[in-house]
């Protein structure tokens, strides 16, 4: 597929702006309208593979068996924006859907990515790229500027039964949401974070779906312990794994299709 724009290499001033803040927006698109009408025309033929009980949180790690995932994790556009941050060595090992439907109460309690994850060091960076136009209305994603660099918090059992997450950070108790950027994304836009950046989103009350697919990158620097996490599997995108602590993916050969094993959930990888 076509991609939006020519390569966007990170500037020096985006590349601080990132190290400050743990976030960064305001990226050229890396899909059209049209070509993101494309892709969205494709996802009801993985939604088809929802098995009786699933809901669209389930579709996680179904890149590894399916190129439509497979294709757009591996996008040289975006993989350019993660080596400006990860730096020339680097694998991707994860994506998921965020999904919520017009009118829906779901929400994604404040957290930390790192806190569920068993992996070190931290050195992480998440890409999420909007299917759809997200904003305040619609239940965007906001974050805590300047969060990474406080350290790793306890997350606590949710209270709250929309959340799609089993444990956060509660506002006011262990960091004060006052000063949470609101991420805005045209469908085709990408933001990217950090994974110790403190961040969540409300429900969709309004008419427009909210959907974005995140997708994870780290440096080969990082180790996942198996033991916690024993479907891992990584895909190197950019130089080399000197390091070789991780199993290595099959790349896809079909455009759909659901992995064979049930991936582990943030919630059971936590350290609740
Ligand atoms: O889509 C959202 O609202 C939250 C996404 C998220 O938690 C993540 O990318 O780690």
């Amino acid at each position: 597929m076509n991609v939006a724009s020519t390569s966007h290499r990170l500037t020096a001033a985006q590349k601080k702006f990132y190290a400050d803040n743990g976030y960064l927006l305001g990226l050229p698109p890396i899909y059209t309208r049209e070509q993101m009408a494309r892709l969205n025309a494709e996802l009801p033929h993985l939604l088809a593979l929802l098995q009786p009980g699933e809901s669209t949180k389930d579709i996680r790690e179904w890149h590894e068996t399916s190129t439509y995932l497979y294709e757009i994790a591996m996008n040289p556009q975006i993989l350019d924006l993660v080596e400006g941050i990860l730096g020339p060595n680097f694998f991707m090992w994860a994506s998921n859907f965020f999904i919520k439907e017009p009118r829906s109460p779901s929400t994604v309690g404040w957290h930390q990515d790192a806190y569920y994850w068993p992996m070190a060091p931290h050195n992480s960076v998440t890409v999420w790229l909007a299917f759809d136009d997200v904003d305040e209305v619609n239940g965007g994603m906001k974050l805590m500027p300047g969060s990474h660099r406080g350290g790793i918090i306890k997350h606590k059992k949710s209270l709250s039964t929309s959340s799609v997450l089993t444990l956060e950070l509660a506002d006011g108790t262990d960091f004060s949401a006052d000063h949470a950027v609101q991420f805005r994304l045209k469908a085709g836009e990408c933001s990217l974070h950090d994974d110790r950046a403190i961040h969540g989103s409300s429900a969709n009350p309004s008419d427009r779906r909210r959907a974005g697919l995140t997708v994870r990158y780290s440096g080969t620097n990082v180790k996942n312990d198996l033991s916690v996490n024993p479907n891992f599997k990584t895909y190197l995108c950019r130089g080399v794994d000197e390091f070789r602590h991780n199993p290595i993916g099959p790349v896809p050969t079909t455009r759909y299709g659901r992995p064979n094993f049930k991936p582990v959930s943030n919630e059971e990888a936590g350290k609740g």
